[in-house]
């Protein structure tokens, strides 16, 4: 049994390689769900969402998330209306909001919702949120100001400097119903190429999840999602120094290694290995960039076999 602890888009390449290299009956997603949002009455889940959209092949590849073929009638009406439209939702993408929204009104959980549409959407894999509970990222900025997640990446467009990041509900918000048990009997437990700060960060945060990775980290790999200094996508690199880190994979490795007993790095970042290896951790150099194909399953391969401890 295999646990990917996932962010967005990076986590959702990396999964389509996963399942074609092992059984993806054997393989569950545990979401982060500090970038949720509630929008014009709806419940709104965009990590769990891209990595459903990702994986049964419906999602549009160029913009990395939503489905493809969207049209955005909906949207323009509430334009006409003068609500907040900077957070694009597809008229597609609108019937998983609204049936997400109608099912916790309806006393389902987040993990129970999940569910039902990887369900629908043909997923092989288990898809569980981090948590049902309320968890969500805030950004404390420059300006004074605290941001929600969304408004910082998508309506600032990340283009702000950060000061602080905060997960607010992390400290009563309990693991969905089985995170646990499968964090404690899987065979490997891996950290999707995802930013360290805001998608994984706010997976570690919940109660119980950082001390059996702590116990078990011979079992945990992680995938930098730094190469030669950059984020492939995102704000990882400039998050990681604004709040005090580094944005290299040597920095990665030393903000996760208590957790992780292996760290896989690109190959352009093939001389950080002994420095990386210095954080503690057993270091594997492999290409990790999945821009063609193929390439997340060698990824996959290299995380789920090769550096079995
Ligand atoms: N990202 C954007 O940059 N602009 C958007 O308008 C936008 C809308 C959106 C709607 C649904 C959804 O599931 C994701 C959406 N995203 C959008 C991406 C989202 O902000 C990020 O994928 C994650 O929150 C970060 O991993």
């Amino acid at each position: 049994v295999i646990a990917v602890l996932s962010g967005g888009v990076g986590a959702a390449r990396f999964l389509t390689g996963v399942i074609e290299v092992v059984d993806p009956a054997t393989v569950t997603a545990i979401v982060n769900v500090g970038d949720d949002l509630e929008l014009h009455g709806l419940s709104i889940s965009p990590d769990l969402d891209t990595i459903t959209y990702t994986l049964s092949g419906e999602h549009d590849d160029e913009r990395g998330w939503g489905l493809a073929g969207e049209t955005w009638r909906a949207i323009d009406s509430l334009e006409q209306f003068g609500a907040e439209v900077w957070f694009r939702l597809g008229d597609r993408d609108l019937g998983t909001h609204l049936y997400r929204t109608g099912r916790l009104s309806a006393g389902a959980t987040l993990s129970q919702v999940s569910a039902e549409i990887a369900t629908r959407f043909g997923l092989g894999i288990g898809l569980l949120p981090v948590t049902d509970d309320p968890l969500r990222t805030f950004l404390a900025l420059e300006d004074g100001r605290e941001v929600p997640f969304q408004e910082y990446f998508v309506k600032l467009g990340h283009s702000v400097k950060v000061t602080g990041v905060r997960f607010a509900g992390a400290d009563v918000a309990l693991p969905a119903p089985g995170v646990l048990d499968l964090l404690e009997s899987a065979t490997r437990i891996v950290i999707a190429p995802s930013n360290p700060v805001v998608s994984i960060g706010p997976i570690l945060a919940v109660r119980g999840v950082s001390e059996v990775l702590e116990r078990r980290r011979d079992s945990v790999v992680a995938i930098s999602p730094i190469v030669g200094g950059r984020a492939i996508k995102g704000p990882a690199d400039r998050l990681l120094v604004e709040l005090g880190s580094e944005a290299s994979a040597v920095g990665v490795a030393a903000l996760l290694s208590r957790y992780v007993g292996t760290f896989v790095i690109d190959e352009i970042d093939a001389i950080a290995a002994r420095a990386v290896e210095a954080t503690g951790v057993r270091c594997v150099v492999t290409n990790t960039v999945m821009s063609g194909h193929g390439v997340a399953a060698s990824l996959a391969r290299v995380a789920l076999v090769e550096s079995a401890a």
